[in-house]
């Protein structure tokens, strides 16, 4: 055998669902890379033989190998901060109310238009190296900041630029419709129609997205505006998600499902009629814990039915400077089983397998199994459930991206 590159002295939490044993482990085992991609994965005892000589072989000290993590909802490009706002909060101010009164997102888009290039390039660097030392492999980032055309395609070229310099992986989505610019307050399909006529095109043309997303909430987009945005977007052969349910149950999760969205977000409020809308279609459903600590939300994503439906369950860190300024791949693990209660697996697998699905790359990354791109993460852990039980210790000894060793 002729590899790259051979893993031993490891233990391998595949999320292979096919090795039907749980975490897909594989105990005392061996992976071979040849090409950026996986060339054999298995019993240690069963490792071809190969080149010795000519093959680098690294250790894992018995240590666990996951897949890359990958954060699939995150707005991580955005200048400012809201620490004024989280003051007021904690003084009794809401959420909504501060959004009402032209603080909220709207704080974040003015400070946006302000920024250059640059600096959102450094800002967005300096986030993307934290995410990545916890060993996230592939991160989504979203528009949502600008809210006219010319910042959303700011943001957004920022990102793609982010995803070229950087060896994270990143994907992009447009979320003009993330809020109502003040410009627009009296006339939201107005800019409803800005979105889909003038900012989709654009965004189109400059191949700057790979998804669109909208706000889909009382403060936000309606069900029927959001349906008309992630329509023409689909249209135009991009994929669609919605956070959705967030704040309030509008409905917008089963829509988004009906159209065959890749996932939809939040769903603090979406009801069992929503999670069959659901299980009948592809969409993930994406929770977002760290949105639900900061907010102090109280009410609980309807966890059990998505388990009783059986549909595929992401965790992300939404990290945003408003509602989940926490960017953290490790937290969101922890807080996705602390707060909502899933089991350590279910939160693995949603920073990874299952958040794969939702950015529709499942055929490469999110598990380790022969043929899949070598995106991966060695931890000093001795049970895969270590991941989420314990945080703020550095577990995460080496990252291998495409079957480069990361030195970070
Ligand atoms: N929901 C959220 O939690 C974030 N965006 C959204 O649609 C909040 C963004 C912010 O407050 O800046
Ligand atoms: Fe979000």
């Amino acid at each position: 055998m002729s590899w790259d590159q051979v893993w031993i002295d490891v233990n391998i939490a595949s999320m292979d669902p096919s090795l039907s044993v749980p975490y897909g482990e594989i105990l005392n085992a061996a992976m071979a890379i040849k090409e950026g991609k996986i060339a054999w994965i298995g019993p240690r005892s069963e490792l071809p033989e190969f080149d010795v000589m000519s093959t680098p072989l690294y250790r894992g000290k018995g240590g666990w190998i996951t897949p890359g993590l990958i954060d699939a909802h995150t707005h991580l490009i955005f200048a400012g901060n809201r620490a004024n706002e989280f003051e007021q909060r904690l003084q009794g101010a809401s959420y909504e109310e501060i959004a009402r009164n032209g603080g909220g997102i709207i704080a974040t888009v003015n400070a946006c238009r302000e920024a250059s290039e640059a600096e959102l390039f450094e800002l967005g660097r300096i986030r993307l190296n934290a995410l990545a030392k916890e060993g996230v492999t592939t991160v989504e980032i979203k528009s949502g900041y600008g809210l006219d055309t010319e910042t959303e395609l700011k943001i957004l070229r920022v990102a793609r630029e982010l995803g070229k310099h950087h060896h994270v992986d990143v994907k992009t989505t447009f979320l003009g419709a993330h809020a109502i610019p003040p410009e627009y307050k009296d006339n939201i399909e107005a800019y409803v129609d800005l979105v889909i006529n003038e900012m989709l095109p654009a965004v189109i043309k400059e191949n700057l997205a790979d998804a669109v997303d909208v706000f889909c909430e009382n403060i936000a987009f309606s069900v029927e505006q959001s349906k008309q945005i992630l329509t023409a977007a689909q249209n135009a052969g991009l994929d669609v998600k919605l956070h959705a349910e967030q704040l309030s149950n509008l409905g917008g999760a089963a829509m988004a499902a009906k159209l065959g969205a890749k996932s939809v977000d939040h769903i603090e409020y979406l009801d069992e009629a929503g999670v069959k809308a659901l299980s009948k279609s592809s969409t993930c459903a994406t929770l977002l814990p760290g949105a639900f600590y900061f907010l102090r939300e109280t009410q609980m994503p309807p966890i059990d039915l998505l388990r009783k439906h059986k549909v595929p369950m992401v965790l992300a860190s939404d990290y945003n400077p408003g509602s989940s300024p926490l960017c953290s791949s490790l937290l969101m693990l922890n807080m996705g089983c602390t707060l909502f209660r899933l089991t350590p697996e279910e939160a693995l697998a949603g920073m990874t397998r299952n958040a794969a699905k939702a950015l529709g790359i499942e055929d490469k990354v999110g598990m380790l199994a022969t043929g899949m791109q070598a995106d991966f993460c060695l931890w000093d852990i001795t049970t895969p459930a270590q991941l989420s039980y314990s945080y703020g210790v550095g577990v995460c000894l080496e990252v291998v991206k495409n079957g480069q060793v990361v030195h970070q």
